[in-house]
């Protein structure tokens, strides 16, 4: 690591030319001539679309600069999903213009923090996916790595939650309400991408036949150019999301709208986000989506490879994709249609193209997640594909028979699901047309090969490797975490924040009482602010000094909030028995989405609002317990509860959380993890070491074990008193106002199969949770873990695995 910073610290840093007075009077010019406003009656969102006008047009002149030099080669990512939150911040934290911002702004007689917050969070994806897509992003763009991030921009990113006597209802997001003052339109660029029609094939055999395609409709797609500046300013890339519109001439337009009060069909397509994160939806608008986004990606790729390289033949050479999951995966038949259709290239040479140039990264083992599209759908949407899709399939069964398998073996690997409708296996394109694929994170990794991929491994020459997430330092440290941050440059200088590796010499302040006072202290600054926080937007008091437990994520049955939410009631239980039994004050914070049309999901946030009721009305419990499900968890709420974070809750089922990126998260800013041995945090407790964090539960094996014991819930109630009491509180309505139905659902299915082994992992976390409250009770030691959190967090880093991309995946140097 050491090399790296020598290396990085030699490059200039540019100087992007702002003190404050220069600042001040940048943000002045385009309160006036860009927004026609004066300072006198400019509100706190006129000041916020002033000041990112004028620090864009810094970003700018980088941009330019990044982009005038002809790359090698160039990355592009393409993922149906960019959770970016807010720039504002980030970009100041990049460009080190922070002092320089603050102090222009105050000048101006306006405040800093109330401006940020008038940016409103780019939505525009559900959650790990998606922010890890923005993450890479960041991480590109500070390694200097020319890339394109290419996406959908959603007119509404996720639905916004509110709670409602304890129940999620959604309302529609509506980010770009007020203009969006990162974007560049680029109306000079626009491709068409076509759907529905008819093929004909221009005869010859299978292998050479081409064939045109005359859509029955086509729709346009717009770019929108978003630039994403890397650390120290060095280099900027643009995010390119794309948007919709209706190719129709406009008398059929006009025509369209008064027929049905429908808004256009075109149009539709990059209307919302589909909020759904782990259920495979089947819905022909997702698949217009995704053929939508992933055709003019391609389309734009292509002609800029051909304007600077000229043949298609050297595409491998000087591109790289990187398809973000399956959504992206019909990039597969699209680069041949393109490659065999409209350039003439032979299926053979077409394939190798292909197949060198994509690459594809899997983040579900979930079968419900892993997505399939009727064979009758592909056929009436992209019949050309449908047919493309079907010539891949003989070729790969046609090898696979030569080497002697069964049919059950050619019906698992076949790219055709039979059954009695049938399917396109996505996850299958994806793996043949691609020369790589990656999980991420070792178990991860592991169990592809074991599972979803093993028999497709031993008959295909795509690589299987791990690439383990990694998280932007920038944004969860350094931007999110002022306190903290404060402290690691005093201690080990300005290099830590472009070497984080040097961060593992706190180890030896880890004992040291001045130190650890510090590190504490940035803790409860954070603590306080959160403390204001909740109480603002749920009415609910917390003490700062009380330990901070925190549970923020999506809501899903395998993640378990409904486990953690019993342990919840155990504990209420056992305060009341025995009020004085010296309990170390705790706060449970609970914050995620569920998809709406999660039922069982958004009972789970209802029983979380309910037990939190309770719990905090009973004058018995006081401020040992209390309990807050705060509401609309996104990217900016996430960067005020992590800091503030005394426990990370990573209580996924074994085996089902692909790797986790909270987690990296929460450790970084020093929460201890209470985890099952899934995902990353395996990798996790690698770094931090054992005696740093808490793993309790059942392994991935034994959970599949248990499975097919077929065992039930009430196996392990009949055992564990604790457990038999709690269900039975939920059962008779002790959170439900003595209705005992609400809740009657969830009570049953911890009886029967309990497919998420939540009664089977309860006690163990009942024990893992206890010894949590033992080493609160000694701070020295508390403290002491804490801080070798952070100080071995430092592998999992954004830029580490974007490192790990470039020379293994991407064959791209990096400096
Ligand atoms: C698919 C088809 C139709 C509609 C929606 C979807 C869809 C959308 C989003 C399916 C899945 C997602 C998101 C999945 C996701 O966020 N997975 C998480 O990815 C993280 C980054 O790798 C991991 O850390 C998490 O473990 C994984 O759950």
């Amino acid at each position: 690591m050491q090399h790296v910073a020598a290396r990085a610290a030699k490059r200039p840093i540019p100087d992007h030319g702002a003190t404050s007075g220069s600042l001040r009077n940048a943000i002045l010019s385009k309160l006036r001539y860009a927004m026609r406003k004066s300072a006198q009656s400019a509100t706190d969102r006129d000041w916020y679309m002033a000041t990112v006008l004028a620090l864009r047009d810094r970003i700018v002149d980088v941009w330019s600069n990044s982009r005038s030099k002809q790359p090698e080669k160039r990355i592009y990512y393409l993922s149906i999903e960019f959770l970016i939150g807010r720039l504002l911040f980030d970009a100041i934290i990049n460009l080190d213009l922070e002092d320089v911002t603050r102090n222009a702004l105050s000048e101006l007689g306006v405040n800093f923090d109330r401006l940020r917050e008038m940016e409103p969070d780019a939505a525009l994806g559900n959650g790990g996916l998606g922010r890890l897509a923005a993450c890479f992003m960041d991480s590109m763009s500070a390694l200097a790595i020319p890339a394109y991030g290419y996406g959908i921009r959603y007119e509404h990113g996720l639905f916004e939650q509110r709670i409602h006597e304890g129940w999620q209802r959604e309302f529609a997001e509506d980010w770009l309400s007020h203009g969006n003052p990162w974007e560049f339109p680029r109306a000079d660029i626009s491709y068409s991408i076509g759907f529905g029609g008819t093929v004909e094939y221009s005869g010859g055999d299978d292998s050479t036949a081409r064939a045109t395609w005359s859509p029955a409709e086509t729709v346009l797609a717009v770019p929108y150019d978003t630039p994403i500046a890397g650390w120290r300013g060095r280099h900027v890339n643009a995010l390119r999301l794309w948007s919709a519109r209706s190719a129709e001439p406009l008398q059929d337009a006009a025509f369209n709208q008064r027929e049905g009060a429908r808004p256009l069909r075109g149009e539709a397509i990059s209307r919302f986000l589909y909020p759904n994160d782990s259920t495979a939806e089947g819905r022909e608008l997702r698949l217009r989506q995704e053929y939508f986004f992933t055709a003019a990606s391609l389309q734009d790729l292509l002609r800029r490879h051909r304007r600077e390289f000229g043949s298609l033949a050297s595409l491998p050479e000087h591109a790289a994709v990187q398809l973000n999951d399956t959504h992206p995966a019909i990039a597969v038949a699209e680069l041949m249609r393109l490659l065999v259709d409209e350039n003439g290239f032979s299926w053979a040479d077409a394939w190798k193209i292909t197949r060198r140039t994509l690459s594809y990264t899997n983040h579900t083992l979930l079968p419900e997640a892993l997505e399939s599209w009727t064979v009758e759908l592909i056929g009436r949407l992209l019949p050309r594909h449908l047919q493309i899709i079907y010539q891949i399939n003989w070729y790969h069964l046609e090898e696979v028979n030569k080497s002697g398998r069964d049919a059950a073996f050619l019906r698992e690997v076949s790219l055709i699901e039979e059954g009695e409708e049938k399917r396109v296996r996505m996850a299958h394109l994806a793996f043949l047309g691609c020369h790589c694929v990656n999980g991420v994170s070792q178990l991860h990794s592991d169990l592809l090969r074991e599972t979803v991929f093993h028999n497709l491994a031993q008959v295909s020459a795509t690589r299987i490797v791990n690439k383990t997430n990694g998280i932007s330092f920038r944004r969860w440290l350094y931007a999110a975490n002022r306190p903290l941050t404060g402290l690691l440059v005093d201690t080990l200088g300005q290099r830590v924040l472009d070497d984080p590796g040097c961060m593992r010499e706190i180890q030896d302040r880890a004992g040291d009482h001045d130190f650890v006072a510090s590190y504490s202290r940035a803790r409860q600054i954070n603590k306080t602010r959160l403390a204001a926080l909740l109480h603002a937007r749920t009415g609910i008091h917390v003490q700062p000094d009380a330990l901070f437990d925190v549970h923020v994520k999506r809501v899903h049955e395998y993640k378990r909030q409904l486990l953690n939410i019993l342990e919840t009631i155990a504990l209420y239980h056992g305060i009341r028995a025995r009020p004085n039994a010296g309990w170390v004050p705790r706060v449970k914070i609970f914050a995620g989405k569920a998809a709406a049309s999660y039922e069982r999901a958004k009972l789970i946030i209802k029983l979380a609002n309910d037990v939190s009721g309770v719990i905090n009305a009973d004058p018995v419990v006081g401020d040992r317990l209390k309990v807050v499900f705060v509401p609309n968890y996104g990217a900016s709420l996430a960067e005020e509860i992590i800091p503030a974070a005394d426990v990370s809750e990573q209580i996924s089922t074994a085996g089902m959380e692909a790797s986790g990126t909270g987690n990296m998260k929460l450790a970084l800013n020093g929460a201890i993890t209470i985890g099952t041995e899934d995902g990353a945090n395996i990798e996790i407790r690698e770094h931090v070491g054992s005696e740093n964090l808490v793993i309790f539960g059942m392994t991935a094996a034994e959970v599949s074990e248990r499975r097919e014991q077929k065992l039930q819930g009430s196996d392990i109630a009949g055992k564990s008193a604790r457990l038999a009491h709690v269900i039975q509180s939920l059962a008779s309505g002790e959170f439900s106002e003595g209705d005992r139905e609400r809740f009657a659902p969830i009570v049953r299915s911890l009886l029967d199969y309990d497919r998420f082994m939540v009664a089977a992992d309860f006690d163990a976390y009942w024990e893992a949770q206890r010894s949590i409250d033992e080493l609160w009770r000694r701070p020295a030691d508390w403290w002491r873990a804490s801080i070798l959190n952070t100080a071995h967090m430092a592998w999992f880093s954004s830029d580490r695995a974007i490192r790990e991309y470039a020379t293994d995946i991407w064959q791209i140097a990096v400096n």
